[in-house]
């Protein structure tokens, strides 16, 4: 039955696991386990042993850093679901899969090191150029494979029976991204002084709140594909040019420009944060679409299996199709990436990365700028038509 793990825990439940005793090598006292949590949610475990090495990850009953705050420990099934249903498309980009205890509910994966989450990789000036490239077809891929266009019907049926009861999940991203930050609420930090206005205004505009409101049922009722639900820099590792995305914890069918939109604004965010990096994170951001929107266009040429789109067209007309499909990607990918800009802004779950800038005037400088740019994606999403117009309207911080 569950017990949050420590160490000595782990060492004796790892010795009761003879294939996973196996990867270790050695003896039980001879593995090296440390405790390494760093996200908001879970304990998290790498061990060392003679001949190899894990990483073990457990939920608890609460929000890790914020104990009074309950929270189900399920979350670990369908993150280890997430990782099972994805694994046969994205050829490599996640970690190998182990083990899941469902008493535990505790996953055994592969222990990465020596890769790094890539926000910590950004913050140190280490990530590499082109990362990006790969996330994009990590979506592309991860979309498509779980999607009705793909796959018979049946098989997308099966993916909302299976990530429909990720609620708890679910209502945090509904909370903290979609709601908190335009409403007075005692989970957002109290802000800078000099933010006080800019939030007041998020707080009281209708017309940011229609887009708002639009996007919330966007996220909910289109059902288009199993998304990671999460993918931020720190859903993701690497070294050198091996990508893995990790943490597929809040995994739901929804909407494909969710995933785009929240990677993209923690990207950005870095660029507002140090602005000498401007020009590497918009190389980073027109990578990101172009790999998604060329791998999903190839796959897409390839799909004959699904019950939506099923009809063979002109070609011509079946182009036509694919623009439309990434048009309204687009469109969504600018107004969660508004959403997500916002949020890591003023709300609960804010980014290390504002702490590199040098002086607190720049950090209000960065803060406000990704206020006012978050505003601007939120309301402008539905008129994009094309990404060079969705990279305009990032351009005045860009430039500054
Ligand atoms: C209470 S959890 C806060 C945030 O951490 C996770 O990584 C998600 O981004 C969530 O919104
Ligand atoms: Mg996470």
């Amino acid at each position: 039955s569950y017990i949050p793990l420590t160490p000595d825990l782990l060492r004796h439940w790892l010795s009761q696991h003879n294939a996973l005793s196996q990867i270790l090598g050695g003896t039980p006292p001879t593995w090296r386990i440390r405790e390494v949590s760093n996200g908001n949610l879970n304990l998290v475990f790498l061990v060392d042993g003679l001949t190899g090495k894990l990483c073990c990850k457990q939920s608890l009953p609460h929000v890790r850093v914020a104990p009074e705050w309950p929270m189900p420990l399920e979350r670990a099934l369908y993150e280890a679901r997430y990782m099972q249903t994805i694994a046969p498309y994205v050829q490599g980009l996640t970690p190998q899969l182990f083990y899941y205890d469902s008493d535990m509910f505790l996953l055994v994966m592969e222990n990465l090191t020596p890769h790094e989450v890539l926000r910590s990789a950004l913050i140190g000036d280490r990530a590499p150029e082109g990362f990006s490239s790969i996330i994009g077809r990590y979506v592309a891929q991860s979309v498509h494979g779980t999607s009705w266009i793909s796959q018979p019907f049946e098989k997308g049926s099966q993916l909302l029976t299976e990530f429909s009861g990720n609620t708890a999940l679910t209502r945090i991203t509904v909370d903290l991204i979609l709601t908190d930050p335009y409403r007075p609420c005692d989970r957002n930090p109290k802000p800078l002084p000099e933010l006080e206005a800019d939030i007041h205004f998020l707080q009281n505009d209708p017309a940011i709140h229609v887009s708002v409101n639009k996007l919330q049922h966007r996220f909910l009722t289109q059902k288009q594909s199993l998304l990671h639900g999460d993918l931020h820099t720190g859903s993701i590792m690497l070294h050198h040019s091996d990508v893995r995305v990790i943490d597929g914890e809040f995994a739901l069918m929804g909407p494909i420009g969710f995933d785009c939109g929240l990677y993209l604004a923690n990207l950005f965010i870095h660029a507002l944060a140090v602005p000498h990096k401007a020009h590497f994170i918009q190389a980073e951001i027109s990578a990101f679409w172009h790999s998604f929107a060329s791998h999903l266009r190839e796959l897409l040429k390839q799909s004959s299996r699904g019950d939506a789109w099923s009809l063979s067209l002109p070609s011509i007309d079946r182009q036509k199709l694919w623009d439309e499909f990434l048009h309204s990607i687009l469109q969504d990918m600018a107004g969660f990436f508004g959403l997500e800009l916002i949020r890591r802004t003023i709300g609960f779950a804010q980014v290390a990365d504002y702490t590199l800038c040098p002086t607190p005037k720049a950090e209000l400088v960065a803060r406000k700028q990704a206020v006012l740019t978050g505003h601007t994606l939120i309301k402008q999403a539905k008129h994009l038509h094309t990404f060079d117009a969705f990279l305009n309207l990032l351009a005045p911080c860009f430039k500054a």
